[in-house]
C-alpha cells in the first residue's frame, strides 16, 4: 500500500497517453491547470506513445508498472490521466496501482461541481454527474462481483443492487431535468422582456482562462470573478453595456446593450456537461453577436479557436455573427505585436473581423467600444457612423 499520508496537500502524478492524435499536449500543461484548479497539486508526469489503448489497463502493464513506482518515488496521492478511461480500465488500473484512478472528464465535472454557485448552475451540475455517475455504476459494485464470481456473471446479488439503483438515477436524472425546465422556463421570461425592450444582446465566448471576466469587468466595470484558473465563472452574468458612439462629426450618441459573461469552453468538454448546461450555453446562441475572446499570448490560440468553434457549431451558435477580440495584447513579446490592432481573421473561410486588446491594461478597449457601438447602431437599422477602419460583422 501506498504511504499517502507522507504529502499534507492532495498530489497527482499526470499521465498522458500519445494516440498520435494532431494536437497532443506534450507537456500536460492543460490537464496540470485543471488539477491545480481542483485543489491537486501536480508532482510528476508521464506520457507515451502508443497505437490504441490496451483493452484491460489502457497502457501496458510495463508502463503502469513505471507509473507505480513514480508514483511511491512522488508520493502521489491520485493518478490523473488526460484521457478518458472505460469503467473497467479504472477499476483495472486501480487495482494494479493501487492508488485512485480519475481521467480528465471526472476532474472536469468535479471543478465544475466545485465552482456551481446558482441554483442553475448547481442543478446542471448535478445532471451531468448523475449521467457520468449512471454510466459507470457497476465500479461501486465490484465487491458484490467478487462474491458471486466475478463480473459478467448474471443474476448474482450485485446484480440486482445494479439494476435498483439504476433506476434510482434514472429517477434522480428526471427529476433534475424537471427542476431545471422551471429554472429555464424563467430564464425565457428575462430573455423575452430584455427583448421587449429591444436590448442588444452581445455574449463573450471563448476558450477558459482567455480573459473573458477580465473583458467584461472592463467593458462594464463590473466585478465578476476571474482568476487564473480554468472554469472560474460558471454562471451567466448580465450587464448594461453603455456605449457612446461617436460619428464622423463628433457627435456623440449613447447606446446601451447587454452584454454576457459566461462559462468558457474546453477541448473535449465532457458531453454530458454541454447536455446539462444547453440552458447556460443557449446564451450565446441567442446573442446577436458574439464576442470570441481569444488568448493571443497562448500558443495553442489556433486550435482553441476551433475548440470553440466545434461547441458553438455543437449547440446551434455557428450562424451567430462574431467579432475576434485577441486578449492579453501586453504579454506578447514586442516582436510578436500586431502591426496593427484592427484587421480580418480567416475564420472557418469567412474573414472575420478581428480587435487586439489588453482587458488588463486597458489598451484598444476604447476603439472595440466604438465598434460595437456602430454594430449596435446598424442592428438597429440606423446608419453607421463613418470611420475609414470599420469593418462589418459577418452576417
Ligand atoms: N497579461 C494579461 N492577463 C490577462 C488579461 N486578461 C485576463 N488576464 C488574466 O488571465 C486569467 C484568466 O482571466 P479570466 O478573466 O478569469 O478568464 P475567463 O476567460 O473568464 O476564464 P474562465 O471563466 O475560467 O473561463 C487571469 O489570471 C487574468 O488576470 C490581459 O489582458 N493580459
Ligand atoms: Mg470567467
Amino acid at each position: 500500500m501506498q504511504d499517502t499520508a507522507r504529502r499534507a496537500t492532495p498530489s497527482a502524478l499526470l499521465v498522458g497517453v500519445d494516440f498520435g492524435t494532431p494536437h497532443f499536449d506534450t507537456e500536460l500543461e492543460e490537464l496540470g491547470l485543471l488539477a491545480q484548479t481542483a485543489g491537486l497539486a501536480p508532482v510528476a508526469r508521464v506520457t507515451c506513445k502508443r497505437r490504441a489503448p490496451d483493452a484491460a489497463l489502457f497502457i501496458g502493464s510495463g508502463k503502469a508498472d513505471e507509473i507505480k513506482a513514480l508514483a511511491e518515488d512522488t508520493g502521489a496521492t491520485e493518478i490523473l490521466f488526460d484521457q478518458s478511461l472505460s469503467p473497467a480500465q479504472q477499476r483495472n488500473l486501480e487495482r494494479h496501482l493501487q492508488l485512485p484512478v480519475n481521467d480528465r472528464t471526472l476532474l472536469i465535472l468535479e471543478i465544475f461541481a466545485q465552482r456551481a454557485r446558482s441554483h442553475e448552475g448547481k442543478l446542471q451540475v448535478e445532471l451531468a454527474r448523475l449521467q457520468y455517475v449512471s454510466t459507470r455504476l457497476v465500479r461501486r459494485w465490484s465487491h458484490l462481483e467478487r462474491q458471486t464470481g466475478g463480473a459478467g456473471v448474471r443474476g448474482g446479488p450485485g446484480e440486482k443492487q445494479i439494476e435498483l439503483d439504476r433506476r434510482m438515477i434514472g429517477d434522480a436524472i428526471k427529476r433534475t431535468r424537471e427542476r431545471l425546465e422551471r429554472v429555464k422556463k424563467q430564464r425565457n421570461t428575462q430573455r423575452r422582456q430584455r427583448e421587449r425592450q429591444g436590448a442588444y444582446n452581445i455574449s463573450l465566448v471563448g476558450y477558459t482562462n482567455a480573459g473573458k471576466s477580465t473583458l467584461f469587468n472592463a467593458l462594464v466595470k463590473a466585478r465578476a470573478y476571474a482568476a487564473d484558473q480554468l472554469f472560474a465563472t460558471l454562471d451567466t452574468t448580465t450587464r448594461q453595456l453603455y456605449l457612446a458612439a461617436q460619428d464622423a462629426q463628433g457627435q456623440g450618441s449613447g447606446r446601451s446593450v447587454s452584454l454576457s459573461d459566461t462559462v468558457g469552453f474546453i477541448r473535449d468538454l465532457p458531453h454530458g456537461l454541454i447536455d446539462a448546461f444547453q440552458a447556460t450555453l443557449r446564451e450565446a446562441a441567442d446573442a446577436d453577436l458574439l464576442l470570441h475572446v481569444v488568448d493571443a499570448s497562448n500558443p495553442h490560440f489556433p486550435e482553441q479557436i476551433g475548440q470553440v468553434q466545434d461547441v458553438l457549431h455543437e449547440i446551434g451558435a455557428g450562424d451567430v455573427p462574431q467579432v475576434l477580440v485577441f486578449n492579453k495584447l501586453d504579454a506578447l513579446a514586442p516582436t510578436q505585436r500586431p502591426r496593427h490592432l484592427q484587421d480580418g481573421f480567416d475564420l472557418e473561410g469567412r474573414s472575420v473581423p478581428r480587435l487586439f486588446v489588453s482587458a488588463r491594461t486597458g489598451e484598444g478597449l476604447a476603439p472595440l467600444r466604438q465598434w460595437l457601438a456602430e454594430q449596435a447602431q446598424r442592428a438597429r437599422g440606423e446608419p453607421a457612423p463613418q470611420s475609414p477602419d470599420t469593418q462589418g460583422a459577418q452576417a
